[in-house]
């Protein structure tokens, strides 16, 4: 049976009604590539979030209210939440077995549930780690003013939270030091590709875009295709030769990227996305039958910052042209111009000669 969930997003006053329904349908698409099914979503417009509960007081009678009437397992907050705001939910959910998460526990578990190689579960455990450490912090500080408070429990209870917090740095340095051997082992990969004289093109994109589809047009790897956000969570390297300049390239595709995601957690999938930091060029695949393909782009701009390869030369991938548009190529290439876009096809392989081309001017 799928889990029943509850949507909850709070949204400032200027922001228009299609921006809002974007960000309610993104957290809808993740809950259904969890395996889960939206019962209600609930949106609240104000200016700054509620100390206390994220949302209103009144919000949260009503929304406990509508979860105990349409049986609702998860109430699911569309944004980062304080460790007292969830421990503050929790205390009110939980007598009625309905679980408080937000986006970020979200996307952990999609990020679980599909992860296959080593890395990839390293990595998520270190990404789990920073989001829920600062909780259970929270939640050593609930049980000790829950005991009453004098000088002797409180005591005992400030020492069970050094120990969780010896307990969890013990534990990410551990996963660190793992993650570091691969990481060598990747270096060492590299450095021996380089000597062999291939340059890499690392194929980035936001969640869905159509990376692992266009790997596969380019070089045949067969790396899984998905309507589902974050198919791919590790990295597949494919040989591309290039007619034009007579030799191959390395193309790696990788883990796609979302908003709002903390840099911690970006960081987390340092080796996974160690292929796109070291990357001669960079392929910036866009949806451009996705209404929000604007705010998208300016995401992957915004995470390729933080990746430290905000300097790097991107070629502009305008993907899935067999598809009706929701703007004629022709006003998109007008007003994407000063990205030199070029669009393809992946599922039916349309103009990826055009790309080919591209990519051999700029390696
Ligand atoms: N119609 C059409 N669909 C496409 C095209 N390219 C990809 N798709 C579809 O878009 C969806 C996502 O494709 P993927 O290649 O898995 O996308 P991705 O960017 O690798 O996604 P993640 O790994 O989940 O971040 C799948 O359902 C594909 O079949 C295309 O050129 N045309
Ligand atoms: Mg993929």
């Amino acid at each position: 049976m799928n889990p029943r969930v509850i949507l909850v997003d709070i949204v400032p006053f200027q922001i228009t009604p299609e921006e809002s329904l974007a960000r309610l349908n993104e957290l809808e698409n993740l809950v259904v590539t969890y395996g889960g099914f939206v019962v209600v979503r609930k949106l609240q417009k104000r200016q700054m979030p509620d100390y206390r509960y994220y949302v209103g007081k009144g919000k949260v009678d009503e929304i406990e209210k509508e979860a105990r009437d349409l049986g609702a397992e998860y109430v699911i907050v569309n944004n980062i939440l304080k460790p007292h705001q969830i421990y503050n939910l929790e205390s009110r959910f939980e007598k009625h077995g309905i679980k408080i998460w937000d986006r970020i526990d979200l996307i952990l578990k999609i990020f679980e549930k599909h992860a296959v190689t080593r890395e990839a579960k390293l990595q998520i455990e270190l990404a789990q780690l920073r989001h829920f450490g600062p909780r259970i912090f929270k939640m050593g500080v609930g049980l000790n003013q829950q005991t009453g408070g004098g000088a002797i429990t409180r005591g005992k209870g400030e020492t069970n939270i050094e120990i969780m917090k010896r307990h969890i740095a013990r534990k990410e340095n551990q996963i660190k030091k793992d993650l570091k051997k691969i990481e060598g082992n990747q270096a060492c990969q590299r450095a021996k590709r380089a000597d062999d004289g291939f340059k890499t093109v690392a194929i980035v994109g936001y969640t869905n875009a159509g990376k692992s589809a266009l790997l596969n047009a380019l070089t045949r790897k067969g790396v899984k295709v998905k309507d589902e956000l974050f198919a791919t969570l590790d990295t597949r390297l494919g040989k591309l030769y290039l007619p034009e300049k007579g030799k191959s390239v390395l193309l790696s595709d990788t883990i796609g990227f979302i908003r709002d995601l903390p840099p911690s957690l970006i960081h987390a999938f340092h080796s996974t996305l160690a292929e796109t930091i070291h990357a001669d060029l960079i392929v910036m695949v866009i949806d451009m039958n996705d209404m929000e393909m604007e705010w998208k782009i300016k995401t992957v701009h915004q995470v390729l910052g933080e990746l430290g390869c905000g300097g790097k030369k991107i070629l502009y991938v305008f993907n899935k042209i067999d598809l009706p548009c929701p703007m004629p190529k022709e006003d998109l290439a007008e007003f994407y111009k000063a990205y030199s876009p070029t669009f393809v096809s992946a599922e039916q392989k349309t103009n990826l000669e055009e790309l080919k081309n591209k990519i051999a001017r700029c390696v």
